[in-house]
């Protein structure tokens, strides 16, 4: 066996992704889940990895907790992945996603500084730092502009990672990844929600897709190539941060139009745009630059938007929300 990781966030779409990918590379994985009335590893389940995957009840809000965990597992690679991560959720709970998605890397970091500073640190950021861009296409030097409470919470915890890396000398990269997709994304999320709903559609199970701001524009990846994103990070002789994206903008509406026309279906007789979906401030455009990813990690994206949308309605009509 080979080093161990402990990943907080197993049960989430990268984290699921990432303990399949760690486990090709002979790691021993641990998951950190949160307790709650039911567990949900349905998503290791997909993946067929639950037995091969440790599990240990955590959760980042209880530093007790987190120092007991880490004293019991003794990882050599932590990856940080546990978040609020819903972006919409954020307006509605600013204080705990300050707690879990900022707070929670500092307990991380503070922990990882008073039990063993030798383990290697990844902090997941976000290009929703970049926000109200300042220019683009965004690159590990583009100035932050955080438009919600989930930037400003995860902008928080990036800086904490570079300041725990200056002032402790530990090993930690913040890896600051563009919107990644899956059919194991979240059915909130826009693009699950669109291709989900579409299938649902073409079943003839519902006939409407109710969708907020459809100009909005993403750089949409594929969430299995950004996982080794991360571990390439870990592996390199000095932590760093990069920018993981692909380098193309799309808007949602182009996302429904490329989703639909893959069932065959005509959009506009289903799509309704309401106003609850909108955000108090929105994100408007979002495109990465990875070439520092690119050369040093060797790391580039390889799979089209085009080829996304489908793999997720071709899952999304094979089987049920997850
Ligand atoms: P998910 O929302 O799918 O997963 C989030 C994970 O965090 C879940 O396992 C959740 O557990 C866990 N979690 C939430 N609160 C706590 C807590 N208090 N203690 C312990 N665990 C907790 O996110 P993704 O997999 O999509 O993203 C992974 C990370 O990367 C997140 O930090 C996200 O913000 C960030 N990110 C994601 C991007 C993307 O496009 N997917 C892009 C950039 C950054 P539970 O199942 O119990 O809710
Ligand atoms: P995002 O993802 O906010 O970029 O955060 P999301 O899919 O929620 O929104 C993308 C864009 O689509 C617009 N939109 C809608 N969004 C949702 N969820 N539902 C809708 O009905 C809808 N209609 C339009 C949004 O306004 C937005 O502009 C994701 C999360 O994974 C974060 O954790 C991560 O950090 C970033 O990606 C990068």
């Amino acid at each position: 066996m080979g080093k161990t990781a402990l990943i907080t966030g197993i049960t989430g779409q990268d984290g699921a992704y990432l303990a399949r990918f760690l486990l090709a590379q002979d790691y021993r994985v641990v998951g950190a889940f949160r307790r709650s009335s039911i567990v949900n590893v349905s998503r290791l389940e997909y993946l067929g990895i639950t037995d091969q995957v440790e599990l240990v009840p955590f959760d980042i809000t209880d530093m007790g907790n987190i120092i007991g965990v880490f004293g019991k597992v003794q990882p050599d690679e932590l990856y940080n992945l546990a978040a609020q991560s819903f972006v919409a959720v954020s307006f509605d709970q600013p204080i705990v996603t300050g707690e879990i998605t900022g707070l929670g890397a500092a307990r991380v970091l503070e922990a990882i500084r008073l039990i063993n500073p030798k383990i290697k640190y990844y902090q997941a950021s976000s290009s929703e730092m970049f926000g109200k861009v300042q220019s683009s296409p965004q690159n590990e030097k583009t100035p932050f502009y955080p438009r919600s409470p989930y930037a400003v919470a995860k902008l928080y915890a990036h800086w904490m990672t570079v300041s725990y890396r200056e002032a402790y000398n530990i090993f930690a990269c913040s890896g600051i990844l563009f919107n990644h997709e899956s059919p194991l994304r979240g059915l909130e999320f826009v693009t699950r929600k669109i291709t989900h709903t579409a299938a649902q559609i073409k079943k003839g199970l519902v006939n409407q897709l109710s969708l907020g701001n459809l100009d909005a524009k993403r750089d949409w990846g594929h969430a299995p190539e950004y996982v080794e994103a991360m571990w390439l990070m870990l592996q390199q002789e000095q932590p760093d941060d990069y920018v993981i994206a692909t380098g193309e903008s799309h808007s949602v509406q182009e996302f429904v139009e490329e989703a639909f026309g893959c069932l065959d279906l005509d959009w506009r007789k289903h799509v309704v745009v309401d106003q609850c979906f909108f955000r108090p401030s929105e994100v408007d455009v979002l495109m990465g630059d990875a070439s520092k990813a690119r050369a040093r990690l060797g790391w580039q994206p390889r799979t089209s938007f085009k080829d996304l949308v489908r793999l997720m309605v071709e899952s999304d009509m094979r089987v049920d929300a997850k």
